[in-house]
């Protein structure tokens, strides 16, 4: 999978350098390339932003330079690319999110600053690829950057060879829509606290249980929602 990346803090994502993603760079499976928005100015203070028409706080980011930056990057494209633009005003990501752009060959996240981009750049993109506004989530961020390394780290992780393990995903997908049980690991017992005894007992029918109560039992307690409706009382 190739992923480009476009923002005004391109060393934001040094840190794809390092861990799992950056062991699947050098193995040749995640192909990532991060530009810097401001090799698409001309002018000589590299100007990415103006007042907004119509007034209101802050600052637009510009359409010139991300008109330039987004037909550079697709212009060699092959295959049609997803054009994600992280935005708080987005789709909310999800693992079904990720799940999707795994299946994709080409991801370009344009990444904003500032109150976001003139919605006419969405209105290009479209031209260029497939665009998608995504939120990470229902909270307020300063830009795209945090969003979109969120964002790559879990559709990265999706691409066959990258996680070292395939089981550990298999395992993922049964476990879908419960919270994960408790994990432990030696010592048995550590400062007073003991190991749940059926996780000692090697009875895999009584361990398969337990871990299922403890499934339902943290979802009932910490994220009802995902169990269809509130049945814990609280609201
Ligand atoms: C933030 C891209 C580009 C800050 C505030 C406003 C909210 C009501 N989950 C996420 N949160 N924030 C972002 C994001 C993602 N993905 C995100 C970005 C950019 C993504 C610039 N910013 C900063 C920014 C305006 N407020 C948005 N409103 C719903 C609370 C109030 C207005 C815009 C841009």
């Amino acid at each position: 999978m190739r992923i480009d990346v476009v923002s005004i803090f391109p060393s934001f994502f040094d840190v794809l350098e390092v861990s799992l993603l950056g062991r699947a760079r050098g193995r040749g499976l995640l192909d990532v390339r991060v530009h810097d928005l401001r090799e698409w100015t001309y002018d000589r203070h590299r100007t990415v932003d103006d007042t907004p028409y119509g007034g209101g706080a802050g600052m637009v980011m510009k359409p010139e330079p991300w008109g330039e930056a987004l037909d550079a990057i697709t212009a060699d494209a092959a295959p049609l690319p997803v054009i994600i633009f992280p935005s708080p005003a987005g789709e909310v990501f999800t693992q079904a999110t990720a799940r999707e752009l795994a299946q994709r060959e080409h991801l370009v996240f344009g990444c904003g600053r500032y109150e976001g981009i003139d919605e006419r750049v969405f209105t290009h993109a479209a031209q260029l690829g497939e665009v998608r506004l995504i939120s990470l989530g229902d909270y307020v961020l300063n830009g795209g950057e945090v969003a979109a390394m969120a964002m790559i780290e879990a559709v990265g992780r999706l691409i066959p060879g990258v996680v070292g393990n395939p089981e550990s995903l298999v395992e993922e997908s049964h476990e879908e829509g419960l919270l994960e049980y408790p994990s432990y690991t030696k010592p048995a017992a550590w400062r007073g606290l003991e190991v749940p005894p059926v996780l000692l007992s090697g009875n895999h029918g009584a361990i398969a249980s337990w871990r299922l109560e403890q499934q339902l039992e943290r979802t009932r307690a910490r994220r009802p929602d995902l169990l269809g409706s509130d049945h814990d009382g609280a609201s």
